[in-house]
């Protein structure tokens, strides 16, 4: 048995078709319905048009990725009841339309945050990467967030002041830029008002308050997606710590265990996101697998490559700081007890080839993302068969 292989697919506006999806050898794509305003209901007939252009596609869908949680539900403020409310009504929605998986996140403001989505490797192919001081940069002389310079050592602030000033306006524009994207799968920029008026609502959210919330959420949904049968799966903080002074919850093997803790329910799940979870050299992936692998409902493979200075880059999927091999061996001993596949995307990829010429989401492209999950599915076919 082998893990259901997926793709994340943005929707018709995607460079990347679904005919390159299926060519690439997955058997399904994970998607959203983008165009919806976040906090406003998943119709029917929305799921399933997206659905049947899919399966025309001979794919299925299955894994919702991301069925967005607002920010009002985030902060309990504003309409949050009423946004409860309509997610309840998008599960039953979607289970009404046979998906089984929904993939949310309960990161503040901002999902994912690089300072570099084109860094050059040697192999001249491109990754995404976290550079610390740049960001430290960004945020005390670009954003120049209020009070920034009280979560930084002098140290670093030191770092950051000299990196500022080696680069050129281009290169600061650029570093704005990658450090506002909006969330994957828009187009929007935030501006550094935007930002800075967002971050002001959060500041008397600690993780302790954040966290109840997000318990108060889990406890509203979980039930009905349990009665509706569908799989909620939470995706970790990427990276796996504050950032400008927001909270972040869904970092360690400890968050978890309290995630999973706040509603015991098979449908109170896990995102195994490898990438995100393995920024931190304390997150022991290949234990997290076997403590919690019974809640783990999807799964994201892709590594980092950390250094002593707090950087990070993408590295190819079957090396960096990950132990791809511990831990798609701890999957399929999963998968085993279980006796059913767990659905899987190649997270990320290079961009290399001719997608080097093309514009893509970052972290998206087509031929990149078809190396990672044709390495991954190497090794695991080669474990499946010894174990
Ligand atoms: C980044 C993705 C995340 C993920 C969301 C899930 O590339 O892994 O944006 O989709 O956090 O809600």
């Amino acid at each position: 048995m082998m893990m259901h292989q997926t793709m994340r697919w943005f929707g018709p506006n995607d460079p990347v078709s679904l005919s390159d999806i299926r060519q690439a050898g997955c058997s399904g794509v994970v998607t959203a319905l983008h165009h919806i305003p976040v906090g406003e209901v998943w119709t029917v007939e929305e799921i399933n048009q997206r659905k049947l252009a899919i399966e025309d596609a001979g794919m299925t869908w299955t894994v919702i990725e991301s069925l967005p949680v607002s920010e009002d539900i985030k902060k309990q403020t504003g309409n949050y009841l009423q946004h409860i409310e309509n997610y309840k009504t998008s599960l039953q929605n979607v289970a009404a339309c046979g998906l089984k998986v929904v993939t949310y996140n309960f990161m503040p403001i901002l999902d994912w945050m690089r300072t570099d989505i084109s860094f050059e490797l040697p192999n001249k192919s491109r990754a995404l990467r976290f550079e610390k001081a740049a960001f430290i940069a960004f945020d005390l002389f670009i954003l120049k967030r209020p009070h920034a310079a009280k979560d930084y050592t002098s140290k670093e602030i030191e770092t950051a002041t000299t990196r500022y000033a080696s680069l050129t306006e281009q290169e600061k524009e650029v570093l704005y830029t990658n450090a506002l994207l909006g969330l994957p799968g828009s187009e929007e920029r935030f501006t550094p008002e935007q930002i800075l008026a967002a971050l002001k609502n959060y500041e008397n959210i600690d993780a302790k308050q954040l966290k109840q919330h997000l318990f108060y959420f889990l406890q509203q949904v979980v039930p009905v997606a349990e009665a509706n049968g569908l799989q909620m799966a939470i995706h970790p903080d990427d990276p796996p710590y504050p950032l400008l002074g927001l909270p972040r919850i869904v970092s360690t093997e400890k968050d978890l265990e309290e995630i999973l803790q706040c509603i015991v329910s098979p449908a109170n799940g896990l995102c195994f996101c490898t990438g995100s979870l393995g920024v931190r050299a304390d997150n022991d992936l290949v234990k997290i697998v076997q403590r919690f692998g019974e809640n783990i409902h999807f799964i994201h493979l892709r590594s980092t490559k950390r250094d002593a200075d707090g950087n990070f880059y993408e590295a190819d999927h079957l090396y960096g700081d990950v132990d791809m091999f511990g831990v798609i061996k701890a999957l399929l001993v999963e998968m085993k007890r279980r006796g059913a596949s767990i659905p899987m995307r190649p997270d990320h990829g290079h961009k290399m080839l001719d997608d080097l010429h093309k514009k893509t989401y970052p972290g998206y492209s087509a031929i990149g993302r078809l190396k990672g999950l044709a390495e991954l599915r190497g090794l695991e076919y080669g474990i499946s068969k010894s174990i």
